[in-house]
């Protein structure tokens, strides 16, 4: 048997280190005892509400001690906890739970979600329970988690973990990128309902018996940074985007005391060559980006410390293989674009249900990342854009069919693409290309731009509108949005 909950807990306590540091929110600490007895009640709360092994539970949590006592306690019983955005439309939190069969969500009253459908408040669930608990005897291979990725087309898709790779993202990327001891306090402003947060905030430093630091809201910049001078971790994750952000709000004068940090960790895009190079030139310190997604269940390509190439994704973890292929299947020459497969111990079971998908992406052990790179004679990789049309905005999804969609509700656009474009500092925003009616408005553009503001989130929405008289096509009348970046 091999119980992921009971792997991340029970050789601290076994060993001592129970009264050890665990988590830091808003000024308190919950030590490595405390927060297993947390997560044993959680788990005695869920069982007394009929939650069996196997069974789904959805969690619409914030960053916050009820978010690691839930996914722990659910794992621990062998139940299935589903970890879902808190900042969901209704529509599609009904979605999530329909498809991933959810037996109960559990959320937090402080934190109004969207959710419709009845949830348990977590202190409700904790409440009156006992603080031991037997844990569930899972096999390395069950189902853990999962997380829902919105990839390419269509809905989102259930990604399946299972227990014996939640210990994997510690093992590679924690112990080479960020070689993370006990003697570590982290800090990721990513959210732990993300991938790469729940690996930067509970996988990875309680499998090292590290600290770290929960903050429910999501920080804004300067917020962020004061919380790094008043908490002082050692280690600092964000998106690009993010880095950006910060980066802004220190040179327009915010208070910013990095002293504490030895290492800064960026993913979710590509990080542009001039953010890093501004960062290290205003704190001293690089960032290592590095790509990972939520079917390899963590960054598998990264920069390493000392040996960082600005505009690269790095070099593989060790323990990790990857493929650059070309159409026809054979091995790219360097230098040569294809497209990312990637092997190795922590790549995600399954799409929840979805067996055509999983076929697709999960293919003889190797997962087909959907994303375009060249390799170098050093082994550095570099991200050359995606094989499908998706954007990668502030480290999210978006379907430029979605924003496309609001645009010709103005019946003055006769057709519309969008792509990403790279702002001065390397980050990209959307841009939309249209072509427009002869009687169009003088107006059209910023009809164009309220009309996003009105039904779009701001991620989401055009930065630039381009009238063009045609967009390019293929002869079989598919628009190649492809010709339209870089324009
Ligand atoms: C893109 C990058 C260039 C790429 C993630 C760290 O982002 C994560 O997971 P998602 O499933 O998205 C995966 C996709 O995002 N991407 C991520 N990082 C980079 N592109 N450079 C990068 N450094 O298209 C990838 O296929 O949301 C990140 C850890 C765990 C994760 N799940």
């Amino acid at each position: 048997m091999f119980n992921l909950a009971s792997a991340l807990l029970d050789p601290h306590l076994e060993a001592g280190r129970g009264s050890r540091p665990a988590f830091r929110v808003r000024g308190k600490t919950l030590t490595y005892e405390d927060i297993a007895l947390l997560a044993n009640r959680a788990a005695n709360g869920l069982r007394a509400r009929g939650v069996r092994a196997g069974d789904r539970v959805a969690l619409v949590l914030p960053d916050s001690p009820a978010f690691v006592a839930t996914f722990l306690g659910a794992l621990r019983i062998g139940a299935i906890p589903v970890t879902l955005s808190t900042y969901l439309p209704a529509d599609e939190y009904a979605y999530l739970l329909d498809d991933s069969g959810a037996a109960v969500t559990v959320s937090d009253p402080a934190m109004p979600t969207a959710v419709a459908s009845p949830t348990i408040p977590f202190d409700e669930l904790v409440s009156g329970e006992v603080e031991d608990v037997d844990t569930h005897p899972t096999k390395p291979e069950d189902p853990a988690f999962i997380q829902y990725s919105s990839g390419t087309t269509g809905k989102p898709k259930g990604v399946v973990h299972m227990h014996k790779n939640g210990v994997q993202p510690a093992k590679l990327h924690g112990r080479h990128v960020s070689e993370v001891t006990d003697r570590d306090v982290v800090f990721s402003v990513p959210r732990q309902f993300f991938s790469f947060g729940l690996n930067n905030s509970l996988l990875v430093p309680l499998y090292y018996g590290a600290c770290a630091i929960l903050e429910p809201e999501r920080p804004t910049p300067q917020r962020a940074l004061e919380i790094i001078a008043i908490e002082r971790p050692t280690l600092f994750y964000n998106v690009p985007t993010g880095y950006a952000l910060m980066l802004a709000a220190a040179e327009s004068g915010a208070n910013a005391d990095l002293s504490s940090v030895r290492r800064c960790v960026s993913a979710g895009e590509a990080l542009p060559a001039p953010i890093l190079e501004r960062w290290k030139a205003r704190f001293g310190q690089e960032i290592l980006d590095g790509i990972g997604s939520t079917e390899i269940g963590h960054i598998c390509i990264s920069n390493f410390q000392g040996r960082v190439r600005p505009g690269t994704s790095g070099q593989l973890i060790p323990g990790y293989e990857a493929r650059v292929q070309r159409a026809d299947g054979t091995d790219a020459a360097p230098g040569e674009i294809g497209d990312l497969l990637v092997r190795g111990p922590s790549t995600a079971k399954e799409y929840w249900r979805k067996p055509e998908a999983t076929a697709h992406t999960f293919r003889d052990g190797w997962v087909f990342t959907g994303d375009r790179y060249t390799r170098d004679a050093d082994g550095y990789l570099t991200y050359q854009g995606r094989s499908d049309d998706m954007l990668r905005i502030s480290g999210m999804w978006v379907s430029p069919l979605e924003v496309e969609s609001v645009m010709l509700r103005n019946p003055a656009v006769r057709e519309c693409a969008v792509v990403a474009r790279a702002r001065d500092d390397g980050i990209a925003r959307p841009v939309a290309f249209v072509v427009a009616r002869d009687d169009a408005p003088d107006t059209l553009a910023a009809d164009l731009l309220a009309l996003a503001e009105e039904a779009l989130p701001s991620y989401k929405r055009p930065k630039w509108i381009e009238r063009v008289h045609e967009l390019p096509k293929t002869s079989t009348g598919k628009i190649q949005r492809f010709k339209l970046r870089g324009r």
